[in-house]
């Protein structure tokens, strides 16, 4: 067992809310205590009000936030097609004060017979995946003596959630990994009922601190300490957990399940490190700020970072800067003129990722939104498709921020539990400002992901007609692609306006038509085109000549089974002018990520087809605009797969 001692000097700590009731304690406790105790209650009780005032009068600081301008942002059509059969799960996780996987119950939803060679066609070949059962959030991503570790929310009993521990993985190059043993397993009264989610911070000294959330015995969201048992480790394959545990428990007028997902800690000016918690008070989700100066004794700021009413519980949040000028990543402590500070949350009422970029005041300890309209929450979202609990991370070695993001399911848990495994990990992404437009974030797969480019195949100047499906002939599925997409111009000037009210999930999808769109490919299709998924844009002119891009995905013809779901949707994307429109699509199984523009807005998509699978999935290009032709010119990767296997001790 390695030193349990304290990491850094130790002070005086600030009193709870909460009494955390050990395992085996008997809750009485001795009248000494109680005495102590209750003294201790009415004071905090005093401050509980302080502090949930002071948190009021920010909340209402706040409540001219409003919905975005339909018009002027990425924010323009928020799109949650929200089909009628999914009803939630509603059991482990909610009980447990976290959510769940929606799940295609009731309804009359039959379970489709799904045969072993389809489900083994799902796995994927080149993404994140432990080797079998759930896995959810990512924890604690850094880079360390060489080695990317990644840490990951983790069922080791069954391919639906429970039983959270953290599995633990590292690669050289975040695309190839090896599997270690599990870094964390919930062996404390502090985090018996799950070890979940948590950040890692890189001291000077370059140690490593990790604080994560635990579920007590009592279900109670508190937040521990853990350190490696050996820094000379590159592997850190032994975790301690700080004896003191839990270092904060929920502070007063906070709920007990509304305290969770400590981010990575970030430098004050006065040279304090700084963390902020998700929470919410009533539907207003809220980013609570701590600071410490050893992890293990914690300062409540007089306030909260930022809230926004009506967006509910606050998951996964996080926090860094990005460059005004540069295409490089920050690490998370630096400020000052020449940086914007993003802030992300997870919604945990509609299970997407919201950001917002704004300015940091550091010694308020509070975060403004550049665009209000545009709050966190209500704004601009990281991917339009499923991507959860994003945490990003500073990578040193390549002077980059990188993105994780988990990719769920959308099938069925019956289907998830035949084939042994749920959810994935998307392909980490590099993150920047748009400088173009100063108002999105750039997200762009790894650089590391193109080293898997086996054959490439070209096509240039391809000429789809309005109402015209064009077949590529290429071999092998799993594919990485560049698409660019030329309208015809003299169709986009004859063309009336159209489709100013176009929203991707609200306009019947690739099958309606307009004069300018939808175009683009058909990805998993069969022959026959009995399966395929349209990742498309749809371009609407206003009276004025204005254009409007909008980059979409509909799964509604994605599979012929009936126990998947099969949404439509998409956002709008800046196209500035002189720009042509450029799509990057990986396809590697049952996942389809979409980058268009550059990144300025990505859709990742999980799809289940039973036909257009293995050597019988082809990609067409379409166009079913009405008026306009498009040129589009191709370039098209077959990918190898990454090696994901358990690590042995040759490989040291
Ligand atoms: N997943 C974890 C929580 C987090 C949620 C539990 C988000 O810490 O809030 O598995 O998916």
């Amino acid at each position: 067992m390695a030193d349990p001692s304290p990491l850094l000097p130790v002070s005086n700590s600030l009193e709870p809310s909460y009494n955390p009731v050990p395992e085996g304690t008997v809750s009485a406790g001795c009248p000494a205590t109680r005495l102590r105790r209750s003294k201790k209650v009415l004071i905090a009780v005093f401050s509980g009000l302080l502090v949930v005032s002071l948190i009021l009068a920010t909340i209402n600081n706040n409540s001219g936030a409003q919905h975005g301008d339909e018009n002027a942002s990425l924010a323009a059509s928020r799109e949650t097609a929200k089909p009628e059969t999914l009803l939630p799960a509603g059991s482990r996780g909610v009980s447990a004060g976290v959510s769940e996987k929606a799940n295609l119950k009731g309804a009359g939803v039959k379970d489709y017979p799904w045969n072993n060679s389809m489900l083994s066609w799902q796995r994927t070949a080149f993404h994140f995946q432990p080797e079998d059962n759930w896995m959810n959030d990512p924890n604690g991503p850094l880079y360390y003596k060489g080695w990317y570790h990644f840490f990951y929310q983790y069922n080791p009993n069954a391919a639906v959630w429970g039983d959270i521990v953290w599995g633990h993985a590292v690669s050289k190059d975040l695309i190839h990994w090896l599997h270690l043993p599990l870094a964390m397993v919930a062996d404390e009264w502090y985090d018996k009922n799950g070890v979940w989610t948590g950040s890692a911070t890189i001291l000077p000294d370059g140690k490593i601190v990790m604080l994560y959330t635990g579920s007590t015995n009592e279900s109670v969201q508190v937040q521990n300490l853990a350190y490696p048992a050996d820094h000379n480790d590159p592997l850190l394959l032994r975790w301690v957990k700080y004896s003191g545990n839990p270092v904060l428990v929920p502070p007063p007028g906070i709920g007990a399940k509304d305290f969770r997902d400590p981010t990575t800690a970030w430098k004050t000016s006065e040279g304090k490190w700084r963390i902020i918690i998700g929470s919410k008070i009533n539907k207003t989700g809220i980013a609570l700020v701590y600071d410490t100066e050893d992890f293990i004794n914690y300062t409540l700021s007089s306030g909260i970072l930022h809230a926004v009413p009506k967006t509910g519980m606050w998951e996964c949040v996080d926090f860094y800067p990005v460059s005004k000028t540069g295409q490089n990543g920050l690490d998370t402590s630096v400020n000052g003129p020449q940086v914007k500070h993003v802030v992300k949350t997870s919604l945990d009422d509609d299970r997407h990722d919201y950001y917002a970029i704004g300015t940091y005041d550091d010694k308020a300890a509070k975060w403004y939104p550049d665009n209000p309209e545009i709050d966190v929450g209500i704004g601009i979202r990281y991917d339009y498709g499923i991507f959860y609990a994003s945490k990003t991370f500073y990578d040193q070695s390549k002077g980059r921020r990188v993105l994780w993001g988990w990719i769920g399911e959308s099938d069925s848990e019956v289907a998830d539990v035949k084939k042994g495994w749920a959810s994935l990990q998307g392909i980490p992404r590099t993150v920047v400002l748009d400088t173009k437009t100063g108002s999105n974030l750039l997200q762009w797969p790894v650089e590391e992901v193109e080293s898997l480019r086996l054959k490439s195949n070209d096509f240039n100047n391809m000429e789809v007609k309005a109402g015209s499906v064009v077949p590529l002939e290429l071999d092998g599925a799993t594919q990485t692609s560049f698409a660019e997409f030329e309208l015809d111009k003299k169709a986009i000037e004859r063309a009336a306006e159209s489709n100013v009210e176009f929203s991707c999930s609200n306009n019947g999808g690739a099958s309606h038509r307009g004069a300018l769109g939808p175009f683009g490919l058909l990805v998993l299709a069969d022959d026959n085109l009995s399966e395929y998924t349209p990742v498309y844009f749809f371009v609407a002119k206003g009276n004025n000549g204005s254009l409007k891009t909008f980059f979409c995905t509909d799964q509604s013809r994605s599979s012929v089974a009936n126990d998947v779901r099969k949404e439509i949707y998409g956002s709008y994307v800046p196209v500035l002018k002189g720009e042509k429109l450029l799509v990057r699509i990986l396809v590697d199984h049952s996942i389809i990520e979409s980058f268009a523009q550059g990144g300025r807005t990505c859709i990742t998509s999980r799809v289940y087809p039973t036909r257009a699978i293995y050597g019988a999935a082809r990609l067409f290009l379409f166009n079913n605009a009405t008026e306009a032709g498009v040129t589009s010119s191709l370039k098209i990767w077959n990918m190898n797969s990454a090696f994901i296997r358990p690590y042995s001790n040759e490989q040291q």
